[in-house]
């Protein structure tokens, strides 16, 4: 070990804590695995860790995103980080049913190739406490629909980078309604093109400016729809 390095096990609870937020905005993955484990050892609830140690480090990495004090590449960085303590967690979670924020299932639509927001607003969400299915990029509307039927989730999240390929989100919108199911799901859009006008002009429920909105939005519209349930 390095002289300058902190040696985490030495740490108070809440000092680790603290550290993990600071490793997950630095985007220290093996950090972070590291603080999972001992937290797990020294017998916090998986739902506790991911909670308190990892989800409140991506709020603040999120916030400082949004106002631009943060881009994209640190942003992927503490993303892969979350990523590596939730490889941890997540058979845990599992065992334990721990409550989700939600479910998306989300993807690039056809004609299009782009995903490097789409994969950044997965992570934002995973760092929520979603659980999200990727379906890639260049997606038909068969593919969105096969995986509604398949994970039936809360919110359907549709990415187009293309002027030429964001129309195609009211073609997958059109067919839902046409199946009588439009409405048992939330939909969100995002990708640069596109803005509040063209989400409602589609028949969307809402537009994610970028990822920290998109978390923001879902988490409210998810809540809204158990309460209203
Ligand atoms: Co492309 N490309 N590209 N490109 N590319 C753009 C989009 C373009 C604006 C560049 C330009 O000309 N200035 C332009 C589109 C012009 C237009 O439509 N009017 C363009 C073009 C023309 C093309 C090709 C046609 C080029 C060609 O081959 N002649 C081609 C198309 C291929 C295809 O899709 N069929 C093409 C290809 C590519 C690459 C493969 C080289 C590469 C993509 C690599 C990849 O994604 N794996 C690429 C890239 C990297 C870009 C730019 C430079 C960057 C896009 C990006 O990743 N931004 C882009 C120029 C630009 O935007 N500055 C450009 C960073 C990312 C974090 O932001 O995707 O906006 P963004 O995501 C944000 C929000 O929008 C939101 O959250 C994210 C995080 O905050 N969000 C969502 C996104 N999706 C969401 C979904 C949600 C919610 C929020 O669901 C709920």
């Amino acid at each position: 070990m390095e002289d300058d390095e902190i040696d985490l096990s030495l740490l108070d609870d809440g000092e680790l804590v603290e550290q993990m937020h600071d490793d997950l905005y630095d985007g220290l993955a093996d950090e972070i695995k590291e603080g999972v484990n001992i937290l797990l050892e020294r017998g916090w609830e998986p739902y506790k860790v991911l909670t308190e140690a990892l989800v409140e480090g991506m709020r603040v990495v999120g916030i400082d995103f949004r106002d631009g004090i943060l881009f994209v590449p640190e942003v992927l960085l503490a993303a892969n980080a979350m990523k590596g303590g939730m490889a941890i967690l997540k058979p845990l979670l599992a065992e334990t049913g721990a409550p989700k924020a939600g479910k998306m299932v989300i993807g690039t639509v056809k004609g299009d190739i782009h995903d490097i927001g789409k994969n950044l607003v997965i992570m934002m969400m995973e760092g929520a406490g979603f659980e999200v299915i990727d379906l890639g990029i260049n997606n038909p509307v068969e593919k969105y629909l096969a995986a509604l039927e398949e994970h039936k989730p809360d919110i359907i999240g549709m990415s187009a980078l293309l002027t030429t390929t964001m129309p195609y989100m009211k073609v997958v919108i059109d067919t839902m309604k046409e199946k009588g199911i439009r409405d048992d799901y939330i939909v969100m859009v995002g990708g640069a093109p596109l803005n509040e006008e063209f989400a409602d002009s589609v028949g969307a429920d809402a537009y994610g400016r970028d990822a920290a909105m998109t978390v923001e939005i879902a988490q409210r519209m998810v809540a809204e729809r158990r309460a209203a349930a």
